[in-house]
């Protein structure tokens, strides 16, 4: 027997239970081990039904999705023996029922469903998240699930890849019945009740199929739901092609109908990015020299310190965490104004339909507005949420450590400034570090987690286990200007300002980023953030600039012109009171004049000319980053792209997309611009190395890890 799938008997119900922690995934030996107790449970006279179970914290999560990343990298990775157990079990002459407590998710939902009766726990999930990663389910799930909950809602559940509940499951009719009590218990009782009558397969079921006119109706609807939600993506498409195909074709042409359409995902790029992002927001949390052991910090309570725009997000993340915090402001009305905010932030919550009133009021009661210093040497954080501005940002670290426990971590919410000379100010600067959360913080995924040189590793260690607890995602940065994010979105920026200076329109230059799969295009992102903050930076640092060299313009000369964006009605766009955009007329003609003093000739660019220059200006940044050790890991940069930036998930992040390019190509084309533009475009030399050698990031990863 497989030490992965345990045998064990109860009477006349044989027991199956896989121990393939921590998730129970069909790893190779896994299938193989339900085969083989199958096999057993039948050929012994004495067994009238089977129970598959999962050991430990869960039904099984999934086919092992680095069987994928093998398939990608052409070293093997086999799953027809997956679709081996998958037969065996819906022919099993006794009744096999699944048991499924945690997650059935994927091939284990596939698995469950090809077993005959289906019972779970009360928090039990199921679902297809195959979509999640660029693929469609393969284990024959768009074939059978249809069959169990009809196509409507199996389309959606397979395009969307969202969990399903137990109740609902129940109700859609994926689980015969809900086990109040012990799961192992409950499921052999059931099959005790089962054992000797004739297993219903559910390939054979066709009563909730449904009629074709309604059937099109419904997939349509989900289609465009899908366009629209998760916009670029194919895998959604092809999951409901598939589904689909089982409401026209006999159930084994279904199935090849699905084999097919799995095979096209798993082989697109799509596949690639999105695996790639599943492991990397689980590998950015690993950070090397930085062990389990490390001791961690408890963090019960936090304070924060201002109530603006990311004061006030910051304190609602901890109270969605179930941690108390205060939020402290120096006067009245700008605490009244944080509150307001942030009760309206809640109560629009409730509106949509995301929270209870009642859990809302619950949050909010854990935010302690007030103006002094009273329970700041109570609390376990104290994140400092000032405006951008260092002599302001030091001149509060160094009251709260006058005030704050020894243990507590003093966190900085700066996007740009240095760790280190915010730390100076404190009498322990290995209790400092930076917690750069992106607006607004209550919904950006995203947190960075800026080391200064003397950040304790508990420090740090704490920090990334804490962003887990926030649900956001923790990815460590060095100290640098702008950090991982905003340093790369520098360049990025830098390059569509150039292409509007060179005539392109900002509706085009927008449009190129937007198709390549941008949540937003980067001129309306700069409207959005306001143009005059990196106009101020820019007068602040303006002796650092090298003579001669090309800067962006055009936004300072909108800037000089009072047009700071959003917040003024005009910047590259012009907005209405909805905050719709529209065509800036007097852009181009400022642009035309500019350019023609500044001597930068008119170049028309193609849409994809203008991806290259925005996206490749981003990924030579990264590859610097990655050099001088700001980043550690070129999965972290993706990480922060795909979870502050807005970039498209399939695509997955800067540097696998360059990888999924080809190192060579993208070394050549910047080789070009800086032929074109000068020495803003000098390749890094780690892109030239890696590139030379026929390397990638991903492996240059692999080597530092
Ligand atoms: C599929 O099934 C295709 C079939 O249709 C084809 C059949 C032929 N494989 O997330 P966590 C690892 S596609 C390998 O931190 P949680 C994960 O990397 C699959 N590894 O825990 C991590 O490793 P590490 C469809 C997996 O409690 C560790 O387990 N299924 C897999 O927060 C813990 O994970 C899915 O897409 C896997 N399938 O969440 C489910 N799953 O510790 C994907 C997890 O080294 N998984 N790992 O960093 C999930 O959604 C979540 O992991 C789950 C648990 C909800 C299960």
């Amino acid at each position: 027997m497989s030490t992965l799938v345990t045998y064990a008997t109860d009477n006349t119900v044989a027991i199956l239970t896989v121990e393939n922690p921590p998730v129970n995934a069909l790893s190779p030996g896994v299938p193989e081990g339900i085969s083989a107790g199958l096999k057993q449970a039948i050929a012994d006279p004495a067994i009238l039904a089977v129970v598959l179970i999962g050991g430990g914290r869960t039904f099984i999560a999934g086919a092992d999705i680095n069987e994928f990343v093998k398939i990608h990298s052409g070293g093997g990775g086999d799953l027809s023996v997956i679709l081996h157990t998958i037969s065996a079990i819906e022919n099993s002459p006794k009744p096999v029922v699944a048991a499924i407590h945690g997650t059935a998710f994927g091939g284990g939902l596939e698995v469950a469903m090809s077993c005959h009766y289906r019972v779970g726990v009360a928090s039990a999930q199921v679902g297809q998240p195959e979509v999640k990663l660029g693929i469609i389910p393969g284990g024959e799930g768009t074939q059978r699930l249809p069959r169990l909950a009809g196509p409507a809602k199996a389309a959606e559940i397979c395009a969307f890849g969202e969990p399903v509940q137990a109740s609902e499951a129940h109700e859609l009719g994926i689980l015969d019945e809900i086990v109040d009590g012990d799961l192992r218990a409950g499921a052999i009782a059931f099959a005790r009740r089962v054992a000797g009558v004739k297993p219903p397969k559910t390939s054979e079921r066709a009563e909730k199929l449904g009629n074709s006119a309604e059937n099109e109706k419904a997939f349509s609807a989900v289609r465009n739901a899908a366009k629209k939600k998760l916009r670029g993506q194919t895998a959604p498409l092809a999951a409901i092609d598939a589904v689909a195909a089982a409401t026209r074709l006999p159930f084994r042409e279904g199935c090849q109908a699905e084999a097919d359409l799995f095979a096209q995902c798993l082989s697109s790029d799509q596949s690639k990015g999105l695996i790639h992002a599943f492991f990397g927001e689980r590998a950015v949390s690993k950070i090397p020299g930085i062990g389990k052991d490390t001791p961690l910090l408890p963090v019960r309570k936090a304070a924060v310190i201002g109530a603006g725009t990311m004061g006030g997000g910051i304190a609602m993340v901890y109270a969605n965490a179930g941690i108390p915090v205060l939020l402290k402001e120096t006067t009245r009305e700008a605490l009244d104004r944080g509150i307001a905010t942030i009760t309206k932030n809640y109560m629009n919550s409730v509106q949509r339909g995301r929270f209870t009133e009642a859990y809302a009021r619950e949050r909010l009661a854990l935010i302690t507005p007030q103006l002094s210093w009273d329970g700041f040497d109570q609390a376990d954080i104290i994140v400092e949420a000032a405006f951008e501005n260092m002599a302001l940002k030091k001149e509060i670290l160094a009251a709260i450590d006058k005030i704050a426990k020894p243990e507590c971590i003093l966190a900085s919410n700066t996007s740009t400034l240095s760790i280190d000379e915010i730390a100076s100010a404190t009498s322990r600067p290995q209790s400092v570090i930076g917690h750069h959360f992106f607006s607004p913080a209550n919904v950006m995924r995203l947190l960075e987690i800026v080391r200064g040189k003397a950040s304790s590793n508990s420090v740090i260690a704490t920090s990334m286990d804490l962003a887990k607890k926030l649900r956001k995602v923790g990815v460590l940065a060095g100290n640098c200007r702008g950090f991982i994010g905003n340093r790369m979105f520098a360049p990025y920026c830098r390059e569509s300002i150039f292409l509007v200076e060179e005539g392109n329109t900002p509706e085009s230059v927008d449009a190129a980023l937007y198709e390549y799969g941008m949540a937003m295009g980067p001129l309306a992102v700069q409207d959005l953030a306001g143009l005059d903050v990196g106009w101020r930076i820019r007068k602040e640092y303006k002796h650092l600039e090298t003579p001669g060299a090309r800067y962006a313009e055009l936004d300072s000369l909108l800037c000089e012109q009072g047009h700071y964006g959003q917040k003024t009605g005009t910047g590259f766009f012009v907005y209405d009171q909805n905050r719709k955009a529209s065509p800036n007329g007097e852009l181009m003609a400022m642009a035309a004049d500019y350019a023609a003093k500044a001597g930068i000739a008119a170049r028309p660019s193609t849409a994809s000319e203008i991806v290259e220059r925005c996206v490749y200006a981003l990924i030579n940044e990264g590859a610097l980053l990655l050099e001088e050790g700001f980043a550690l890991r070129a999965v972290d940069i993706d990480i922060v792209y795909l979870n502050g930036y807005g970039f498209p998930s399939w695509r997955g992040g800067p540097m696998k997309y360059a990888d999924l390019v080809g190192l060579r190509l993208v070394l050549a084309k910047i080789r070009e611009f800086e032929k074109q533009f000068g020495s803003a475009w000098t390749p890094a030399p780690l892109l030239v190395r890696l590139a030379e050698s026929g390397s990638t990031f991903t492996q240059h990863d692999k080597a530092v890890s």
